[in-house]
């Protein structure tokens, strides 16, 4: 239950203070096949927004396979890279996130994940790697959608939300919007390598290598470096499930430095809602509409007004009642 890892004061003493050494903070551990599970769940969301899940059931043979293929794929030619890109916003991308002007010391592949759609980019990425690739992040996206799915129905049977697969079903049907991004970052020189911002989506699920790279922000505004667990995934709240839980579940700050010592790879499964879906606080959890935090908006509505933002705005801001 317990990891290591250090709150920050701020970002700049970290980046200054060459004698920075890593003290303990507690960031919660999830046994998926304890019986506690849902109920610990819901506590990690509420205080951290974020957690380490164990005992996941992925086949170590696929995280293997996914990362040799995508670690070939990142050392390919910046020329053949290049013609994956730019994003659209799925393709591939280097340095640029986003429309908006944030940039950041890493490159990336992002692609829709459900389905896999043959966007001109996405179909630019498969051609330049073997076959493997594709299958790999195939099946990837298939367990993600598994994990995520289990995920948000213990956190329906601890909320009492009825049906128990109301949240569960926004992943797991085939118009869901959800998208897969791998990002690879070069390292070196300590450097922001994707900037301080919230996800949009519902859950987002993380695995990376061991490098101490990520950051997530406690309530109380200091940051934390997760300490890295290449066998464990992580996962945090979206604005969208803060938006469900009329705010009783946080969707959490976080940032990735770039680590000094190796190059960071990471695989991060964004689980979101088919587009028409009309996101609002759920009224089993919020029965009065006069106690509701946010309006009612779309996914869509609500991404398309992401996308007008840049990575560190606080996008649930415009949604917000009076
Ligand atoms: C943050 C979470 C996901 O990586 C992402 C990002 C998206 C992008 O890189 O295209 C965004 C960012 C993310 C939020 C604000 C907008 C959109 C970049 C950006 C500046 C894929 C997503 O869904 O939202």
């Amino acid at each position: 239950m317990v990891v290591l890892s250090q709150p920050l004061v701020t970002f700049d003493s970290h980046l200054v203070n060459p004698k920075y050494k890593p003290s303990p903070v507690l960031i919660p551990v999830i046994d998926l096949t304890d019986p506690y599970a849902k109920t610990l769940i819901v506590k990690a969301c509420e205080e951290f927004g974020f957690f380490k899940v164990v005992n996941h059931g992925v086949r170590t043979d696929l995280l293997t396979q996914l990362e040799q293929e995508a670690t070939k794929f990142f050392a390919l030619p910046q020329s053949l890279k290049d013609k994956s890109g730019p994003p659209d916003p799925f393709g591939y991308g280097s340095k640029r996130i986003g429309p908006n002007g944030d940039v950041g010391c890493v490159e990336y592949i992002l692609l829709n994940a459900n389905p896999l759609l043959p966007s001109h980019n996405t179909t630019a990425i498969f051609r330049q790697t073997p076959a493997n690739f594709r299958e790999a992040v195939e099946e990837y996206i298939e367990e993600m959608k598994g994990m995520a799915s289990k995920i948000l129905e213990m956190v329906a049977e601890e909320l009492k939300i009825e049906p128990k697969e109301k949240l569960s079903k926004l992943v797991k049907v085939k118009e869901s919007d959800s998208c897969l991004r791998m990002n690879h970052y070069p390292g070196k020189e300590q450097e922001i390598g994707f900037g301080e911002h919230t996800d949009p989506q519902l859950i987002s699920v993380l695995r990376s290598n061991e490098t101490d790279s990520l950051q997530i922000c406690l309530k109380d505004g200091s940051w934390v470096t997760v300490p890295p667990d290449h066998s464990s995934f992580f996962v945090n709240v979206g604005d969208t499930l803060q938006v469900m839980t009329n705010g009783r579940f946080k969707s959490v700050k976080h940032r990735v430095l770039t680590d000094t010592k190796r190059s960071r790879l990471s695989t991060i499964y964004f689980a979101g809602p088919p587009l028409t879906e009309k996101i609002a606080p759920l009224s089993c959890l919020a029965p009065n509409q006069e106690d509701w935090l946010y309006k009612e908006f779309t996914w869509s509505l609500y991404k398309s007004s992401a996308y007008k933002t840049k990575l560190g705005d606080y996008r649930l801001g415009l949604f917000e009642r009076q």
